[in-house]
């Protein structure tokens, strides 16, 4: 949509195809004034998830108020007036207190901010009339006369806006661990604390469904997005390794929501001497249906990296994944997968823990909010980064790799918690306000879920864009619609599903 407008702050001094007389500027991260008082910081850009669109002009008949389509985007067709109209806008979108142009129309050209093809049935319901409109009907622009600035008081959006909200509805994102298991097939499996064998003599990969098939039904439940992350150990690159390309493929074909495929996203050579770069396996994926990569491991060594250049006053290679992937794809495009340890510390011995290696380390603890407190008695605690699925520790704390990635230009961050995984104890809240409160991009909060209060909980008390589960997904013991539907039941927005259209 927006290589129609006449410019863009994304690329200045490039000229658009000047369809379309407006310019392309970027959301402001810090104008939703009850987020900068929750956190001192403004809402997350760039603008990941589900927000409505409704009709610019009383003439469209408001035929797209009630729907909820998927947004990935920093830059946008701003309207920083209601008396500028843009006659061209066929729907508009509000995220936080910025109105934007979510759709155009001018004749037969249609362009659209949001993802049609990655927004469930609104989407594809949206696609198929306009594509079966008559040639008539779409050969010229209707004159138009009633604006509509502001979403219609009766619509949910109004609803979500008047509650506080920022537009965005809370995503329930489906993750599948992925990974080969003795007899050589891909399977989706699933442990505890990152252990994915079964606990009897057999020690064997737990196999708990086939990808596809999987993703297919967390789709139809209404998953507002779907994670798969490759965790075999690579021997090669992961394009030669365990080819996850086919499971993407096949996916895409039938989940009409965003995918994210991680695992093995790094710089790699083949053992015939074949070099692999990041951004190449990165391209693979897309080119097969993923909407972003998340990387793991990499990330880590990536931000340590940066941490001793900084000793010496340099700044960012410019040749890490993060920062190669979100050049030549965007930043919206590059998640970081983090998985932290809580590491506690006897009170008694802080000063001393200071002094260690850990010291510059964000210690937390003293204000717990979580339901383990009995353990936690007498204990502070830092969140230490691990790497290759949890088996490695490394020096640096949650809060410096998160920062870190945010300024490498990772665009979300996916927040795992080695302890909470699988344990159904719930999301750790402590960790998820940690790292919320620290970056402006947005947090998908992970591992823990035990039951659809947990994903309320975290939805009220953190503030994060997304809440991911496996576990409980997988052994069918909370379906998703279940998880929407207790959300609903607590006035906590989430997409519609059903399509009025
Ligand atoms: O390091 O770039 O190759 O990426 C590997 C990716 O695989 C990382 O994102 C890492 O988190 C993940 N991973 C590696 N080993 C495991 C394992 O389980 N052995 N899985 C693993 C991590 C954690 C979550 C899980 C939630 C929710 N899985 O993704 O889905 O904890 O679980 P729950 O709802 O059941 O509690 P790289």
């Amino acid at each position: 949509m927006q290589v129609l407008f006449e410019s863009s702050h994304e690329s200045p001094g490039a000229k658009g195809l000047g369809i379309i007389p407006w310019e392309i500027t970027k959301f402001n991260s810090a104008d939703d004034a009850w987020r900068v008082a929750a956190s001192g910081k403004g809402k997350s850009v760039p603008q990941i998830g589900w927000n409505g669109a409704w009709n610019a002009w009383e003439e469209d008949q408001g035929e797209m108020d009630e729907e909820d389509y998927y947004f990935v985007h920093s830059f946008a067709a701003l309207v920083p007036d209601s008396s500028k109209k843009p006659e061209f806008a066929y729907t508009l979108s509000r995220y936080g207190s910025e109105t934007f142009i979510s759709s155009v129309r001018v004749g037969n050209v249609y362009g659209t901010q949001f993802h049609p093809e990655k927004s469930g049935p609104a989407g594809l319901e949206l696609l198929r009339k306009w594509l079966a409109a008559p040639v008539s009907e779409v050969s010229s622009t209707p004159s138009k006369t009633n604006y509509r600035p502001d979403p219609p008081t009766s619509s949910g959006l109004a609803k979500r806006f008047k509650q506080g909200g920022n537009g965005l509805t809370n995503r329930v994102v489906a993750c599948l661990d992925v990974r080969s298991n003795d007899n050589g097939d891909l399977v989706v499996t699933k442990g505890d604390q990152y252990d994915v064998r079964e606990k009897d003599d057999s020690k064997a990969v737990r196999n708990l469904g086939k990808p596809v098939a999987l993703s297919q039904k967390y789709y139809e439940q209404g998953a507002d997005e779907v994670c798969f992350l490759n965790i075999t150990s690579f021997r090669s690159s992961a394009l030669q390794d365990q080819p996850m390309l086919e499971v993407v493929r096949a996916a895409a074909e039938t989940v009409f929501v965003p995918l994210t495929i991680g695992g093995g996203i790094k710089d790699t050579v083949d053992p015939d001497g074949t070099a692999r770069s990041a951004l190449e396996v990165a391209g693979a994926y897309f080119r097969s249906g993923a909407d972003k990569v998340s990387i793991g491991s990499e990330a880590v060594l990536a931000v340590e990296e940066l941490l001793e250049r900084r000793k010496n006053g340099l700044g960012p290679t410019g040749k890490t994944g993060i920062e190669t992937i979100s050049k030549g794809y965007g930043s919206q495009a590059v998640v970081v997968s983090i998985d932290p340890k809580r590491v506690y510390i006897d009170y008694s011995t802080l000063s001393e823990f200071k002094k260690t290696a850990h010291g510059p380390c964000v210690i937390t603890g003293e204000t717990s909010t979580t339901r383990t407190k009995s353990e936690e008695e007498g204990k502070a605690w830092w969140y230490q980064c691990t790497i290759s699925g949890g088996r490695a520790t490394r020096d640096i704390d949650v809060i410096q790799l998160a920062q870190g990635v945010e300024e490498l230009g990772a665009g979300e961050i996916l927040l795992n918690s080695v302890d909470r995984d699988g344990s159904g104890k719930g999301f750790d809240l402590d960790l998820i306000n940690l790292v919320k409160n620290a970056v402006r991009i947005p947090v998908v909060s992970s591992s823990g879920a035990g039951g659809v209060g947990d994903f309320e909980e975290v939805f009220r008390e953190t503030g994060t864009e997304a809440a991911l589960a496996a576990g409980i997904f997988h052994r069918g013991e909370v379906g998703i619609d279940q998880v929407k539907q207790g959300l609903q039941e607590k006035e906590m927005a989430v997409r519609r599903t059903e399509v009025k259209l």
